[in-house]
């Protein structure tokens, strides 16, 4: 294995023993045995893969870019980076404007039906599309001139998967998923934000299996949203003991039974957040003793309403 990414990651102060253990957890996350851990790493470190990334942003609030590139591991922007070559990416390429129109459309030459194309967000369809606007083009023109040159497209956060909030009613903009604003079948990286480790995985799955993950039939990788929330809850044992929180701040509360009552959705919900959690590993919304609000299913704003009550 080369040295390269090693150095660098220890100029981060990132030992080789973190990264190997980061590549555990993904290799975990993929529901691979240990066995693969150093394949994984191999993945990162070979660093001669690359297949290069289109990546678009429609109508989103980039939480999902801000939880991939910034808050969990400090250096996961390193690793992302050594397995994609980013050829478009507005909220982290240095060029803007014209430039930018630019890098756009010499990408779209030079990768023509090799590369991956992430969207993140919804695409406003009202009135030919004029209320969502990058640059010159329409997101829905964007969308569907992007995409249909694309090897297979990714999208990344509910928005892109199932049009988020801004598909919410009363949809002002008639907003839509990717797959339903372009007639086309993209994997989704579901939630709200996404965890960015199932997409890290989604891609070392391609980089080391040399396919996109299996999914569900909404298009969700299967190792990452065949279970719901609820079978894996570690207040599980609490929900069957039927003893529930029933105001926030109370000794309930404090001694973390479950949220059923306030509200939570873990019941209905598939995403793999009791296991993976967020930022490094540190927690997530039930152990941080906020109710699921299903933020992975389709129509969540809608769908998982109100929040804080079961219908
Ligand atoms: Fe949507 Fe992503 Fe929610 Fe935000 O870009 S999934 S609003 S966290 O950021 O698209
Ligand atoms: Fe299920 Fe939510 Fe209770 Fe956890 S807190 S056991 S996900 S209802
Ligand atoms: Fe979303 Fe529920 Fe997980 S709100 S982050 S799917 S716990």
């Amino acid at each position: 294995m080369e040295n390269g990414l090693f150095d660098r990651l220890e100029q981060k102060g990132i030992s080789r023993r973190d990264f190997m253990k980061f590549c555990g957890y993904i290799t975990a996350t993929l529901g691979l045995s240990a066995a693969y851990v150093p394949r994984v790493a191999e993945v990162f470190a070979a660093g001669k893969q690359r297949p290069a990334v289109i990546w678009l942003h429609m109508a989103e609030c980039t939480g999902c870019s801000e939880a991939l590139l910034r808050s969990m591991y400090p250096w996961i922007d390193e690793l992302v980076l050594e397995i994609l070559a980013i050829e478009y990416h507005e909220t982290i390429m240095a060029a803007a404007g014209r430039q930018a129109e630019e890098q756009l459309e010499y990408a779209l030459n030079k990768y023509k039906g090799k590369f991956i194309c992430v969207v993140e967000g919804a695409i406003p369809t009202k009135d030919r599309g004029i209320y969502g606007r990058v640059g010159k083009h329409t997101m829905l023109e964007l969308g569907k001139k992007v995409t249909k040159e694309a090897l297979a497209t990714i999208t990344i956060g509910n928005c892109s998967s199932f049009g988020g909030v801004q598909a919410a009613k009363p949809n002002p903009t008639n907003a839509k998923s990717i797959d339903d604003a372009l007639g086309i079948k993209s994997v989704k990286i579901a939630g709200c934000p996404p965890n960015p480790v199932n997409f890290v995985g989604t891609v070392v799955n391609y980089l080391l299996l040399g396919k996109l993950p299996a999914t569900d039939s909404y298009g969700r990788p299967l190792f990452a949203y065949s279970k719901t929330v609820h079978d894996q809850c570690p207040r599980r044992s609490h929900y069957e003991a039927g003893e529930f929180v029933t105001q926030f701040g109370s000794e309930e509360a404090a001694k973390g039974w479950c949220l059923y009552e306030m509200g939570c959705k873990g019941p209905e919900t598939y995403n793999n957040c009791p296991i993976v959690k967020f930022n490094d590993g540190t927690s997530w919304p039930v152990e941080a003793g906020h109710p699921c609000i299903g933020c992975s299913e389709p129509n969540f704003w809608d769908q998982m309403a109100p929040f804080y009550e079961q219908k």
